[in-house]
């Protein structure tokens, strides 16, 4: 898949590239694009090989841009690309990640002081010179401060949906090496964690030297940073990851290990010493006869090492999902036989938060609605914006347009395959208003309310109001957080599940791989205040409903059972629970 990011990223950039030159129209189409390829279940190459005609029929890719694709895929650049990009010499990713700083003003920043990098940035706000400019101000030169710390902090992460494909790629790679008898991820990308600092991978192996030598020969295009005998790092299409090979019969010691995390891993190491055990990268040892427990790695009896299983099983543990190893509560509860069932992708049904191009989305009601049914789906609410807080540039509906496109919603159920629920993502105002007509609101089948503007601060008294609104089912994305860009509202997560439980409104599990909101931990809050989440990618485009695995990893992070998941109900048992 890896090629697909990478067409991604080129068309992204050309976006940004375009927007920053205030060019209308094309970074939108552009952005629509990247969307398309990213979510791809076939290789884009394979398609370009087709030729260009192939590419332009795939959804949001017209003429112009499937050259592109072509050109990248034939020659590995884009002549236009390496054009703007030579005009505007900037590093538009860690300047856009500063929060309220998009390419357009990157492309201002440039044009008049010359601003490239995050450093020469930070100068400009010091000595004063953006609130001189055309546009801006003291306000907006301030806050550009403020976030040059959190971006610089934030920009040495990868998003766990640019990680795993690669992590997924590594491992397609290993299985195929005869010397690597296991493989699996370890490490933070394992857990699923919503960004990754590296890909660690762990190979069971009694011939280290020949899984490193195959590890590094296949990355040659690539940058091999470190090899040794057993261990190798190389950077991956810009993702860090570090393999690590181990003796067969510690894989499972050291598979526990080096997933972490490293307070879940304190936590289970304290339960072992308590057994007279000694846990550590190499194994489990009984060490009750022994006279000194520290006189070397492998002293005493292994009671196991070989499987991980049998590693938690030697201390009367069940095996702990590692999308739990974060020690909130997991240890006790896998020594009581007491872990939560978690949810699977399996057992969702339907995707409740969509996008067409009515709104901003890339594709028609009946190509989103044959992409939810081409991932399975029994149902899609179709939920395009409402006008309101936040939405700029004429992206949301306003009553009267949501009233023209409700019975074409109607049309589409009586035509598709799948069930198709009529809805709307209305904002929630500072004030906790929902921006659109409560006789509206009550003739549609799903509400989807949001906040989209004033996304700093404490939201948990707009959130709350906007749950107690007798037609909102659904508060989406509801800290307005994305990752590496802002940490989005404070919210008194227990407060807001109580009031939302109290009125059958679900919290949202926004599985855009740039929100991941709620986040793990809130929804194991949530879920333990009896709040019911549900699971939506707020697909833009009809390969986006795939993105759902990144939701479902973050809702068993959060502890979610099925019976918790709103839309692990069937579409029947769905429209009785939205009335
Ligand atoms: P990352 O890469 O920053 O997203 O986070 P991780 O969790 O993947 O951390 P990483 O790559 O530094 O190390 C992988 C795992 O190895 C980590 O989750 C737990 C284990 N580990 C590494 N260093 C230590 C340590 O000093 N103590 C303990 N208990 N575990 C460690
Ligand atoms: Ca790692
Ligand atoms: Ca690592
Ligand atoms: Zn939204």
């Amino acid at each position: 898949m890896s090629r697909n990011d990478e067409v991604a990223n080129r068309l992204e950039t050309f976006a940004d590239l375009l927007e920053a030159q205030d060019v209308a129209y094309k970074p939108r189409a552009y952005r629509n694009a990247a969307e398309t390829v990213r979510g791809l279940s076939v290789a884009i190459e394979g398609l370009a090989a087709e030729g260009r005609d192939r590419v332009g029929e795939l959804d949001a890719v017209g003429d112009a841009i499937s050259a592109k694709i072509v050109e990248y895929v034939e020659t590995g650049e884009i002549e236009e690309l390496e054009r703007l990009r030579a005009e505007l010499p900037v590093e538009m990713d860690a300047l856009t990640s500063v929060e309220g700083v998009g390419p357009k003003t990157v492309g201002t920043l440039y044009e008049e002081l010359g601003v490239e990098t995050l450093d020469d940035l930070e100068a400009a706000a010091e000595a004063g010179e953006i609130r001189e400019l055309y546009g801006f101000g003291p306000k907006t030169e301030q806050n550009i401060l403020d976030g040059i710390e959190f971006a610089r902090e934030a920009h040495k992460r990868q998003l766990l949906a640019r990680a795993l494909p690669r992590g997924d790629r590594v491992l397609d790679f290993l299985s195929g090496v005869a010397a690597a008898e296991r493989v699996e991820l370890a490490g933070s990308i394992r857990r699923r964690n919503p960004t990754v600092g590296d890909v660690d991978v762990l190979v069971g192996s009694t011939d280290g030297e020949a899984v490193v030598d195959a590890f590094t020969d296949w990355a040659a295009p690539d940058r091999v940073l470190e090899a040794g005998t057993a261990k190798a790092s190389l950077r991956l299409d810009g993702v860090r990851v570090d393999l690590r090979v181990v003796d067969p019969a510690e894989f499972g010691a050291a598979l526990q290990y080096f997933t972490g995390s490293k307070s879940h891993n304190v936590a289970v190491r304290n339960r072992a010493l308590d057994r007279d055990l000694k846990l550590n990268e190499y194994g489990v040892f009984d060490v009750s006869t022994v006279a000194d427990p520290d006189a070397g790695q492998r002293v005493g009896e292994r009671v196991a090492g070989r499987d991980e299983t049998g590693v938690y099983g030697a201390l009367d543990m069940d095996p702990v999902p590692p999308e739990l190893r974060e020690d909130r509560g997991e240890v006790p509860a896998a020594a009581a036989g007491d872990l939560p069932t978690l949810v699977t992708r399996e057992a969702v049904c339907g995707d409740l938060h969509s996008h067409t191009s009515w709104s901003d989305g890339a594709a028609s009601i009946a190509e989103m609605v044959e992409g939810a049914a081409a991932v399975g789906h029994e149902y899609v609410a179709v939920t395009d914006h409402a006008t309101g807080p936040g939405m700029v540039g004429g992206v949301g509906l306003d009553d009267d347009r949501l009233r023209e496109q409700l019975p074409l919603l109607r049309e589409a159920d009586d035509e598709a395959s799948i069930d198709v629920l009529a809805g709307v993502e209305a904002n929630i105002g500072t004030d906790g208003t929902v921006s659109v007509a409560d006789n509206l609101l009550a003739a549609l089948d799903v509400v989807v309310a949001s906040p989209h503007a004033a996304l700093d601060g404490d939201g948990t008294d707009r959130l709350v109001a906007a749950a107690e609104h007798p037609a909102v089912d659904i508060i989406g994305h509801p800290t307005g957080r994305q990752l590496n860009r802002r940490p989005g509202l404070t919210v008194d997560v227990e407060r807001l599940a109580t009031v939302a439980a109290e009125h059958d409104t679900a919290l949202e599990i926004n599985a855009s791989p740039r929100r991941l909101d709620l986040r793990g931990s809130a929804v194991q809050t949530a879920v333990e205040a009896g709040a019911t989440v549900v699971v939506n990618t707020d697909a833009h485009a009809p390969a986006s409903y795939e993105q759902i695995r990144y939701g479902i990893a973050t809702a068993r992070r959060g502890w979610a059972e099925p019976g918790d998941v709103l839309n692990t109900r069937s579409a029947d048992e769905l429209l009785a629970v939205l009335g």
